[in-house]
């Protein structure tokens, strides 16, 4: 059965972020991706120097509109992550109501990209669109930390925190709600990082049930970019073959070096996409997630 997805992301000529971290890992596994690209970019801002396009939520419109007219908008899932504009946020929105019009077991996977450690990358004005509008449609929803404190005016020191966080998040809209990265203390030490998920299920007797997991993951000593989209991506895909069981496996990438003794640069230091075909493919399991 074909599943397709509608990828609204960023584009990028060298590297990988945006719909370049999503479109083939999800094309090897399977799924037929339309993406519409929310920026084209040089590289990732995380270079010295970018240049490139933004698209308007007029262009966003005219695109979606052309798709409408051929009455090929259809879809199973809709993906998107990074985002600066709240009229362009805002038109998403509408895009993801109409399609789930059309297809009411469309799933939303939503990234609410906002900033990470304390503080935003994208203008202040994005919360309120993403809190009061975007949450309220999205199934699957993936805040780091940070993002997930934003959406609820919450502050995170424990893990109870968190999952009464998640809880929060859960009332606002979505099933699922994985929190990507954490400063919890792991139980096995300070060089593992903690994400946390949760899940709403229906039994088939017709009760509900909460899954709530928490997965620990070997910190890489390196600052690497698009990885947050790739996870979501990956998310999207392994919870379609296994909707309801959220130990997802995490995907092994390759890890770029740069030479002996040298700090790797932004190139250096881009996701090896093509390399880990096999890896995407077939993933080797190799973080277990605890039921908690
Ligand atoms: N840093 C900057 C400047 C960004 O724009 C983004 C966008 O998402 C990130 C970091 C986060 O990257 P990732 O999604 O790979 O965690
Ligand atoms: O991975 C997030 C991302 C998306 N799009 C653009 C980026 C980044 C991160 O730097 O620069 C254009």
């Amino acid at each position: 059965m074909e599943c397709r997805v509608l990828s609204i992301q960023s584009h990028v000529v060298r590297g990988y972020v945006g719909n370049k971290s999503a479109t083939f890992p999800l094309q090897v596994l399977g799924f037929e991706v339309d993406s519409i690209n929310s920026v084209q970019f040089s590289n990732h801002t995380g270079y010295t120097h970018w240049k490139g396009q933004v698209l308007t939520a007029e262009e966003l419109n005219v695109l979606y509109e052309g798709i409408k007219l051929n009455n090929v908008n259809h879809y199973d899932y809709i993906l998107t992550g990074y985002t600066r504009d709240t009229s362009f946020l805002e038109t998403v929105v509408d895009i993801v109501q109409e399609l789930k019009r059309l297809n009411p077991k469309l799933v939303y996977v939503c990234d609410p990209v906002m900033g990470d450690q304390g503080s935003m990358y994208v203008p202040e004005n994005i919360l309120p669109v993403y809190r009061d509008q975007v949450v309220a449609v999205a199934d699957i929803l993936t805040p780091n930390q940070f993002e997930a404190e934003l959406l609820t005016g919450r502050t995170i020191s424990t893990e109870k925190d968190a999952l009464d966080v998640m809880e929060l998040l859960h009332q606002m809209g979505p099933d699922t709600v994985v929190l990507t990265s954490t400063d919890l203390t792991s139980p096995h030490g300070d060089q593992f990082l903690v994400a946390l998920g949760s899940q709403k299920m229906v039994r088939t007797d017709g009760s509900k049930s909460t899954q709530k997991i928490r997965i620990e993951m070997p910190k890489v000593d390196a600052v690497f970019v698009g990885t947050g989209d790739l996870f979501t991506a990956m998310l999207l895909a392994w919870s379609h073959h296994h909707p309801n069981d959220l130990k997802v496996s995490n995907t092994p990438m390759y890890i770029p070096m740069a030479g002996p003794g040298k700090r790797p640069n932004p190139a250096q230091l881009e996701l090896r996409m093509v390399q880990s075909k096999k890896d995407i493919e077939d993933p080797d399991i190799v973080v277990e997630a605890t039921i908690l």
